[in-house]
C-alpha cells in the first residue's frame, strides 16, 4: 500500500482524532516531508485533513470520498482488498465484467464516484451523476440458474437492509428491482450473468447497485423527475456513502452466500410495496391489469389477472396503478 493510502487508512480508522505527523512518520517508517506530501496528495482529492499546529492531522467528519481505506474499517464480511474504487467509469458492471473475465475473484467489489453511461435493464440507461453509490460485485456463487434469478431478489433486501441500518430509513421493495422510500425510487439492480461458453454454466454474476445519495430532484433528468429520489436531499447526510457502501457489502456477501435457504423471501415480502396493490403488467408494449397477490419462492411475484387467471411473473415489469411514481 502507497504511504498515501497507509495513511488514509490510519486516518480514517480515527476518523475526528488527531494524529501527530511524527506519530504518521514513525508508524510508517518515512519522513515527516512524506507525511506532509501523501497529506497535501490526500487534500487535492478532496479529502478534508485538518491540520493543527502541535496536535497534528485529522479527517475531518465531513469526509465523503468513497474509498477502500474508508469502507474497510465498517465491514464485517467483506475484504477491504477486493474493493476497488474508481473516479469514473463508463459502467461499474462493465468494469467488474472486465475483471470477471481475468479471474477476479467472488467479492471484487467494483465502485466509481459516477458513470458516464450507467446502465438498467432492457438497454435502459441509469442516471448516474458524481455523488451517489455505484458499485458492482463479481459473485462466483455455486448456483445453478434456477437459483441464480434469486440474485436480484437477494440483493434487494441486501441493499434494503443495509440502507436501513445505516441510516434509519425505512426502505421498500418495488418488484423485482427497485429500492423505494417515500414512493419514489432511489435504488436500481441490474444483475447480468457471465456464460462459459463451454459447459454453458454461469461463469460469473455481475451484480449492479446504484444508490442515489444526495443529488437532487431538479438535477435528475426532467422524465424521471417525479418518480426518483435520493435518500438525503432535505437534510445533511450525518452518514458516508462508505457507510453504506460497506453494509451493502455485508449485506450481499451474506445473502447471496446461501441463496438456497431462500431466507430472505419472507423480508422481501415484508419489504414489497406492491402486494396487494392493483397494478399493470406491462410486456413489450401491451399492458394488463392485475393484483400483486404474493411472492414465490424464485423471487416471482404472483398476480392475480382480472378474467381470475392466477400466473407467477419471473421477468419484465409492472407499474402500481394510480401511481404516478411507478
Ligand atoms: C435499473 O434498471 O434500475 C438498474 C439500475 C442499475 C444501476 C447500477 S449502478 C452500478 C451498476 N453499473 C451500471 O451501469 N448499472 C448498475 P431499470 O429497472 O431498467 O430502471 C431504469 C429506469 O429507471 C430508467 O429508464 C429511468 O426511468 C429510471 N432511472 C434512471 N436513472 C435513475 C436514477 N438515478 N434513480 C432512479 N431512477 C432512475
Amino acid at each position: 500500500m502507497s504511504s498515501k493510502n497507509s495513511i488514509l487508512q490510519i486516518l480514517e480508522r480515527s476518523r475526528g482524532a488527531y494524529i501527530s505527523g511524527e506519530a504518521l512518520a514513525q508508524k510508517l517508517q518515512i519522513s515527516r516531508s512524506a507525511v506532509w506530501k501523501a497529506i497535501s496528495e490526500l487534500k487535492k482529492e478532496g479529502y478534508r485533513v485538518i491540520s493543527v499546529t502541535n496536535k497534528g492531522y485529522c479527517l475531518s467528519d465531513e469526509t465523503d470520498v468513497l474509498s477502500p481505506e474508508g469502507i474497510g474499517p465498517y465491514l464485517t464480511r467483506g475484504t477491504q482488498e477486493l474493493i476497488h474504487v474508481y473516479k469514473t467509469v463508463d459502467s461499474t458492471n462493465h468494469t467488474a465484467k472486465k475483471m470477471a473475465l481475468e479471474q477476479a475473484p467472488h467479492g471484487t467489489v467494483v465502485l466509481a464516484e459516477e458513470q458516464t453511461a450507467g446502465r438498467g435493464r432492457m438497454g435502459r440507461s441509469f442516471h448516474s451523476p458524481a455523488g451517489g453509490i455505484y458499485m458492482s460485485f463479481v459473485l462466483r456463487p455455486n448456483l445453478t440458474s434456477d437459483d441464480a434469478v434469486l440474485i436480484t431478489t437477494a440483493a434487494s433486501v441486501a441493499v434494503a437492509r443495509a440502507i436501513e441500518q445505516v441510516t434509519g430509513i425505512r426502505a421498500g421493495i418495488k418488484w423485482v428491482n427497485d429500492i423505494y422510500v417515500n414512493g419514489k425510487k432511489v435504488c436500481g439492480i441490474l444483475t447480468e450473468a457471465l456464460t462459459d461458453f463451454e459447459s454453458g454454466g454461469i461463469e460469473a454474476i455481475i451484480l449492479g447497485i446504484g444508490i442515489n445519495f444526495s443529488t437532487a430532484v431538479s438535477a435528475f433528468p426532467k422524465e424521471i423527475q417525479q418518480k426518483a429520489d435520493s435518500l438525503f436531499t432535505k437534510k445533511p447526510a450525518g452518514i458516508t456513502r462508505n457507510q453504506i457502501a460497506a453494509a451493502v457489502i455485508d449485506h450481499v456477501l451474506e445473502l447471496c452466500g446461501n441463496l438456497q435457504s431462500r431466507s430472505f423471501i419472507s423480508e422481501y415480502k415484508a419489504r414489497s410495496v406492491v402486494l396487494g396493490k392493483e397494478i399493470d403488467v406491462i410486456q413489450g408494449t401491451s399492458s394488463e391489469k392485475a393484483v400483486a397477490v404474493d411472492i414465490d419462492q424464485n423471487g416471482g411475484l404472483i398476480v392475480k389477472k382480472q378474467n381470475g387467471a392466477i400466473t407467477s411473473l419471473h421477468s419484465g415489469e409492472i407499474s402500481i396503478r394510480g401511481d404516478f411514481a411507478s
